[in-house]
C-alpha cells in the first residue's frame, strides 16, 4: 500500500512532513510529524462520494496558532491534573498551569506541540507511519526520560489502528490518546447533533466546576449518558441534566467502558450513511462534543462553532494521580506502557 510523502511546512527551522496513505477502497488518511496530527480522513458516503470526516487545517501555521488539539496525540498525560501537581514516591512534582490552576493535556509544550521522528512501513495490504519521540527528564515537569512510539496503521478494512508504546528510565506518568474531532457528514456539511453515538458503558465520571473528576461514579441509566442503545448527540445538547449543562451542553466526560464487549463505541450519521466503530484495550473514553469550540479562525472555510465535531479520546481516567480508586497511570522503569485503539469506517 502506497504512502505519499510531502513537505507540509517548517517549524523552528525544522521541516514538517505530511504522509498520505490511500487504501484499496479509496480511503485516504493524511498525518504530519508535528504532534502526530491526523489532518484529514477521506472516506466514502453511501453514494460512494469520498469526503473528509475530521476537523483540521491545510497549513502548519493554523495548527500552531489556532488548533484546539485537532487530530493530535496528547501526552505525557491526557486530560486535567488538578492543581498542576502530583506526588510520586514522596516527591511532589509541579507541572505548568495551562488552564487556570490546572494542567491540561500535557501542558503548553505537550506532545501535540513537538516534532516527532517519523518513518514509513509499507506492506501489501497495509501501511504505517511510525512516530517516535523521547521526552527528556523534567520536560513539562514530568520525571524520567520517556521514549514514546506511536504507530498509525491503515489497512483495507478501512481502519486506522493506533498503537502506543512507552518506556521510561525513572518512575513517571503516562496516559496517551488521540484528539481527533470527527464529523461524519462530510466536509463539515452539518454539525454532529444528528449523529448517533452508542457506547457500551454503565457508568461515567462526574465532573466538578473545573471539569476535574470528583471521584463519583455516576450510573448512566435514565440519563442522556445512557448510550447503550445509541442516542443522538442532540439529546445531550438539550438535556437539563446538571452534568450536561456544566460542560456547555453535551459531553466532556470520561465513560467507563464495559469489559468484554465487541461493539464498544460507534458513531453514525444516517444522512451520509457513514459509521465509525472504535475498539480499544483501554478502560475509558472521554467524549467531548466540542462544546467550547470557538475562536477567530476558519476550519477549511467553516467558522468554529459548538457541536461541529466529536472527540472519542480513549485513555485511562483523567486525574488518576489524585484518585487512587482509578486505574494507575504510573509507569516504572522496568515496565512498558502499551495500548491499541482502532477506528474503523463503514456504512450504516
Ligand atoms: C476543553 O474540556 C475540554 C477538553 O476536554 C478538550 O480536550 C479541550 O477543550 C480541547 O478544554
Amino acid at each position: 500500500m502506497e504512502v505519499k510523502k510531502k513537505l507540509f511546512g517548517e517549524f523552528n527551522g525544522q521541516k514538517i512532513t505530511s504522509y498520505t496513505i490511500r487504501n484499496a477502497n479509496r480511503m485516504e488518511v493524511t498525518c504530519i510529524d508535528y504532534g502526530c496530527i491526523i489532518t484529514e480522513i477521506m472516506v466514502s458516503n453511501k453514494q460512494g462520494i469520498i469526503e473528509n470526516v475530521v476537523l483540521g487545517f491545510d497549513t502548519l501555521e493554523e495548527y500552531i496558532h489556532y488548533s484546539p488539539y485537532f487530530g493530535s496525540i496528547i501526552g505525557r498525560v491526557a486530560g486535567r491534573i488538578g492543581q498542576s501537581e502530583f506526588e510520586l514516591d514522596g516527591i511532589t512534582h509541579h507541572l505548568p498551569e495551562n488552564e487556570g490552576k490546572n494542567h491540561l493535556h500535557g501542558g503548553p509544550k505537550g506532545f501535540h506541540h513537538v516534532i516527532w521522528e517519523s518513518f514509513i512501513e509499507e506492506k501489501a495490504d497495509e501501511a504505517s507511519i511510525i512516530f517516535s519521540y523521547t521526552s527528556p527528564d523534567g520536560e513539562a515537569g514530568y520525571p524520567g526520560n520517556l521514549k514514546v512510539d506511536v504507530k498509525y496503521t491503515i489497512n483495507n478494512n478501512n481502519e486506522i489502528v493506533i498503537a502506543y508504546k512507552a518506556n521510561t528510565d525513572k518512575k513517571t506518568l503516562v496516559n496517551l490518546t488521540n484528539h481527533s474531532y470527527f464529523n461524519l457528514s462530510g466536509n463539515l456539511r452539518r454539525n454532529i447533533l444528528e449523529h448517533e453515538l452508542k457506547i457500551s458503558s454503565d457508568q461515567f465520571l462526574e465532573l466538578d466546576q473545573s471539569l476535574l473528576p470528583t471521584g463519583k461514579f455516576m450510573e448512566v441509566a435514565d440519563t442522556a449518558f445512557d448510550l447503550r442503545k445509541g442516542k443522538k448527540i442532540l439529546e445531550a445538547a438539550e438535556s437539563d441534566h446538571p452534568q450536561n449543562k456544566l460542560v456547555g451542553g453535551g459531553y466532556d466526560h470520561p465513560f467507563l467502558l464495559n469489559a468484554n464487549t465487541l461493539d464498544q463505541i460507534s458513531l453514525s450519521d444516517s444522512f451520509s450513511g457513514r459509521k465509525l466503530v472504535v475498539q480499544t484495550d483501554l478502560p475509558s473514553v472521554v467524549v467531548y462534543t466540542s462544546n467550547m469550540l470557538e475562536g477567530n479562525f476558519q476550519i477549511r472555510g467553516n467558522s468554529p462553532e459548538k457541536h461541529l465535531g466529536i472527540c472519542l479520546e480513549t485513555q485511562l481516567p483523567p486525574d488518576a494521580m489524585n484518585h487512587p480508586e482509578f486505574p494507575s497511570i504510573v509507569l516504572d522503569k522496568n515496565e512498558t506502557y502499551q495500548s491499541k485503539t482502532s477506528y474503523r469506517f463503514t456504512l450504516v
